[in-house]
């Protein structure tokens, strides 16, 4: 086949924002800084470093590099043990039936995901074998919105970049996926991702003809 998809992971596979954002809550009452469900919006798609950095300037707070570092891995051992309770039920609406879907057309697929922990969370829902590959916080080397993550995976899949479908729920995702010159849908709030090629609430309205038209 001659073009490919490349998956975001938490807001359009799985919704694990809600448990970063227990997380950071945690962190932020912790460190006295007011953080709200507004303000974890900014942090959706982001890289862990650059999200406390977020947290941080919000609350006017400085830190030691040290301290910063020994947060962030308490940050993330606090969100590792949401993620190690999940299960397929948590896979979004949609998913399983496009992924099926695609399988039946022969149309590969990667994932394309800022987390360092994206190979445990597909594990935790049993889909990490379906994958061609996967690309996560671990492979790159510049965050969204830079497009290295979705170029490393359009290498994956063996295609032009303006061959693959990016499927993105972050405008830091759908610029990445822009800047790539791939064909950037919009998972989530047509006006925040008001940046991408085709937009759908979720993936459950995703039309069976929409890849044999989306590249022609
Ligand atoms: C996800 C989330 C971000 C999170 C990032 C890093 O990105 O949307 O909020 O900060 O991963 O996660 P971790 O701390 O697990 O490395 P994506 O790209 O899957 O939406
Ligand atoms: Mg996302």
């Amino acid at each position: 086949n001659n073009i490919g998809v490349i998956f975001d992971l938490d807001g359009v596979i799985v919704d694990t924002a809600k448990y970063h954002f227990l997380a950071w809550k945690n962190l932020a009452d912790h460190l006295h800084i007011e953080f709200t469900e507004t303000h974890n919006e900014l942090l959706k798609g982001v890289s862990r470093v650059r999200s406390l950095e977020i947290l941080l300037n919000i609350g006017h707070v400085t830190l030691s590099e040290e301290r910063k570092r020994e947060i962030l891995i308490s940050k993330n051992e606090d969100y590792l043990g949401y993620i190690k309770k999940m299960n397929a039920d948590e896979i979004l609406p949609g998913v399983n039936n496009l992924l099926n879907d695609l399988d039946s057309k022969g149309i590969k697929y990667v994932l394309g995901s800022a987390s360092k922990n994206a190979p445990l969370i597909l594990k935790q829902v049993g889909l990490l074998q379906r994958f061609e590959g996967i690309v996560d916080g671990n492979s790159v080397s510049k965050a969204k919105p830079d497009p290295e993550v979705f170029l490393i995976g359009a290498k994956k899949l063996n295609l032009k970049p303006e061959n693959c479908i990016v499927f993105e729920d972050a405008i830091a995702g759908i610029e990445a996926a822009n800047k790539a010159k791939m064909i950037s849908v919009g998972v989530g709030d047509e006006e925040t991702l008001n940046e991408a090629d085709f937009n759908f609430n979720n993936l459950t309205e995703i039309p069976q003809d929409f890849f044999s038209k989306v590249i022609s």
